[in-house]
């Protein structure tokens, strides 16, 4: 099979049979084999319902359907887990990605040899203080902590080679970083494209302002993962070492200025040294325990799957 379309989607349901039909006849005319794969992530409006006509209609059309909303990561998961293609674009259910950029994204991918390719909404249709500038500035906290270099992390519509979509876990609310999960796999080869991007049509934002707030979260946590994840001891260790011999150095000098010079005739308790050794002693050793507990974590097993699947249709 040449071609999976994985669309995660939320209340969607007045967009989807326009974006099968769309999906479709760029398909057929350029004579690909694929499979769409709609993930519906707990709608309450009857996207599944129209999924289910839609897969009667046409084979290529498969669906899962989660128990209740887990969110886009999970949907994307899902959708990987059981993508067959030999490429596998995503792309947002509410007509706002244009199936037409499809074919140059397979070609990327495939002619071109690259590991991903991300859309780019250079030219977006959304109002300027809501979406624009706050998104340049996600963008390029999100280039400068991770160093891929890409302008638009957040667009729906991307393509990856086979290869990549199976060796990387999508969690939390990843599905933004998915490329810096790549590229900390060992996937290199990754790029850019301009895309289309059109007013959206039906429905509403699933999205509000907050998305920037666990968007930087997220990038926070994908930094240290990158840099520590397997090695936490490399951090908090050295961290809690360092502090530990801060306050044993003051303990020290304490001690000895005490018993064999006691300069001040203070007690050793009303001195400012006492509690900066206090306070250092105890922290080192919460990080250093932190490390230490990272690493059994570590080597302890655990299961990644985080969601439930109530149907699924072909698959
Ligand atoms: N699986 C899943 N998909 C979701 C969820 N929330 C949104 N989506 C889908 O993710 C895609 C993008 O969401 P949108 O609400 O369009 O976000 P946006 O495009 O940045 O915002 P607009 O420009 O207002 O459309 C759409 O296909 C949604 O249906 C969710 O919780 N789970
Ligand atoms: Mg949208």
């Amino acid at each position: 099979m040449n071609i999976s379309v994985v669309i995660p989607l939320l209340n969607e349901q007045e967009s989807l049979t326009e974006l099968h039909d769309w999906i479709a006849k760029v398909m057929q005319s350029n004579r690909f084999s694929y499979e769409i794969i709609f993930i519906d992530d707990g709608s309450t409006d009857g996207s599944w319902q129209t999924i289910e006509q839609l897969s009667q209609k046409d084979d290529n059309v498969k669906g899962i359907r989660f128990l209740k909303n887990f969110g886009k990561s999970q949907a994307l998961h899902a959708g990987f887990e059981k993508a067959q293609g030999n490429v596998v674009i995503t792309m947002d259910a509410d007509l706002q990605d244009n199936p037409e950029e499809i074919p140059e994204l397979y070609n990327m991918i495939v002619n071109d040899k690259y590991d991903l390719v991300s859309g780019w909404k250079k030219k977006r249709y959304d109002s300027v203080l809501s979406k624009n500038m706050p998104s340049k500035l996600f963008n390029w906290a999100a280039r400068r902590t991770s160093g891929v270099k890409l302008h638009d992390f957040n667009c729906g519509l991307k393509a990856y080679h086979h290869n990549v979509i199976k060796n990387i876990d999508v969690n939390g609310e990843m599905h933004r970083y998915i490329p810096v999960l790549a590229k900390n796999a060992g996937f290199s080869n990754i790029t850019e494209k301009v895309v289309l991007h059109q007013a959206r049509k039906y429905g509403t934002t699933k999205f509000g302002m907050e998305r920037f707030i666990n968007g930087f979260l997220d990038l926070v946590t994908i930094w240290f993962i990158s840099r520590f994840g397997r090695r936490p001891m490399h951090l908090f260790g050295a961290l809690g070492v360092i502090m530990f011999i801060i306050g044993f150095g003051f303990t020290l000098y304490l001690g000895i200025d005490k018993l064999f010079f006691n300069t001040t005739g203070r007690l050793i308790t009303e001195r400012p040294q006492f509690y900066i050794a206090l306070a250092t002693m105890i922290i080192g050793t919460q990080f250093f325990i932190a490390g230490f507990l990272g690493e059994i974590i570590l080597r302890t097993k655990e299961d990644k799957k985080r969601y439930l699947v109530k149907s699924e249709l072909n698959l």
